[in-house]
Formats: C-alpha cells, sequence, structure tokens
C-alpha cells in the first residue's frame, strides 16, 4: 500500500512512520508512507504556504496556490483525504475501508483552516479523529496511517483468530494480568490460573460485554443489543465487576 502525506513537517510524518509498526510495515515492503513537504513548490523567497483570510479576522489559512502546485507535481494515490475537524469521523469501519485500497494520500491542514477551494476542488473527502482540535493534521495522520497500517495483510505478528475475532468484535477488552499474581495484595483472578480453558475464555467474553455496558453501551446498541446467551453468561458472572 501507499500512502503519500503533504505537510509543512514531512520530518514529523518520516520520524514516526520510520518505528515501531510502521516501519517494519515498510522494511517488510507492505507499505510505503511517503511525505510530501507542502513547501517544495513555493517560489517566494519565504516559501509561504499561508496568508491572511479575506473579509478579515485573526490567523492564517492555507492558500490554494502551493498546495495545488505540491499535489499536482507528483499525481499522488487518490483519493486525497484531508485530515479536517470538519470531515467525516474517522473510526474503524473507516480504516478498514482504507485498507482495501491500494493507496490513498492525506494532506494535513495547518493554521486557523484550509481555503475552501482546496476542500471542495482538489480534496476527495475530509476525515476527522475526533471532537478535538489541533494545531496540524500531522497527529491525525499518523493515527490514520497507524490505524490503516496495522489492518494489512503481514502486518501485525500474532494475527487473533477469526473465532474469538468474532466474538469480541466491536466489544471493549477484558482484564489482562501477568506476573506477580500477588501485586502488593492484589490479586489474579483465580479462574485465569486454574488453566481451564473453557472457563478463561467464558470469563473474558463476560468481562468485555460487562465493561462495554458499563462503559460504553452504545457499542452493545451497535450490535443490535445481547443475544439470549451473552445474557446468561453475564448472569453465570455474577459477581461485581471489580472496576
Ligand atoms: C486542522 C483546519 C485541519 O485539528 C485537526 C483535526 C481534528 N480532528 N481531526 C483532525 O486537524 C488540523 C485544523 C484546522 C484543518
Amino acid at each position: 500500500m501507499r500512502i503519500d502525506v503533504f505537510t509543512i513537517f514531512p520530518e514529523l510524518i518520516d520520524g514516526y512512520a520510520g518505528r515501531s509498526i510502521l516501519g517494519r510495515a515498510a522494511e517488510a515492503g507492505l507499505l510505503e508512507v511517503t511525505a510530501r513537504d507542502l513547501r517544495a513548490a513555493t517560489t517566494d523567497v519565504h516559501r509561504s504556504v499561508d496568508d491572511s483570510p479575506f473579509g478579515g479576522g485573526a490567523g492564517m489559512v492555507l492558500m490554494p496556490e502551493p498546495v495545488f502546485a505540491a499535489v499536482e507535481a507528483v499525481d499522488p494515490p487518490r483519493p486525497l483525504i484531508l485530515l479536517d475537524p470538519a470531515g467525516h469521523t474517522f473510526d474503524q469501519a473507516a480504516a478498514r475501508d482504507l485498507a482495501d485500497l491500494d493507496g490513498f494520500s492525506l494532506l494535513c491542514g495547518r493554521y486557523e483552516g484550509v481555503d475552501e477551494r482546496i476542500r471542495t476542488e482538489l480534496c476527495d473527502g475530509g476525515l476527522s479523529i475526533g471532537d478535538v482540535v489541533l494545531a496540524g493534521g500531522e497527529l491525525a495522520a499518523l493515527v490514520v496511517i497507524e490505524a490503516v497500517a496495522r489492518l494489512l495483510p503481514g502486518v501485525l505478528g500474532n494475527e487473533a483468530s477469526v473465532d474469538e475475532e468474532s466474538f469480541t468484535s466491536g466489544l471493549l477488552e477484558y482484564p489482562q494480568y501477568t506476573r506477580p499474581a500477588d501485586f502488593r495484595g492484589h490479586l489474579v483472578p483465580e479462574v485465569l490460573r486454574s488453566g481451564d480453558h473453557g472457563r478463561v475464555a467464558a470469563w473474558r467474553r463476560a468481562q468485555s460485554l460487562r465493561r462495554t455496558l458499563e462503559r460504553r453501551p452504545d457499542l452493545i446498541e451497535r450490535r443490535g443489543g445481547l443475544t439470549e446467551e451473552e445474557r446468561t453468561l453475564l448472569e453465570e458472572h455474577g459477581e461485581p465487576s471489580g472496576d
């Protein structure tokens, strides 16, 4: 998969994309992230990419000329997506859709906004990573890239089994523990040390369900509520959740 990122901070994208899971995906030839400098095609001495808004007001706006020029100079993989608080909300379903493509490109807005013609005449769409305002789109772009990269075949080492995935998709994670079994008097639940894989699996599913019901009932709603089997499972694991 090819991902081009248009930004005034290409070194920021290169720095992150060269490490950890993204760096390994690149080394394995599964992903090619290319950071493209929005100043590359500027002609003025200041290499300007922003200007004050028509109609007045504070702040600076990303100009159409340098941005169109940077994009047109390389004819990047499409769709070209603007990271934008006004875009569609990015979620796991959007990540899966992007992971099905051969490539796409991201444009990082900065400053107080971008000239509207960049949105309407250059970009194919916009994505927001949530109701938060950032100084620029770079961190949002990296969120999108990492979420998509880990879905690409071969990128993750320990692929979860399809069976477990179908049980737990759309639920919060169950509590995990590692050694020691007794940490300052806080004990690991007995079932996890029992060696009974059936009991462990049932306990984990019950924990995932309870946690999701308590903290993210919207996610239970989205799955169409609880099945009769899930209700029974929760009743059989009636002890307090402890969180
Ligand atoms: C940006 C205009 C881009 O703040 C963001 C953002 C928030 N969620 N997703 C992206 O991007 C920077 C600010 C203003 C365009």
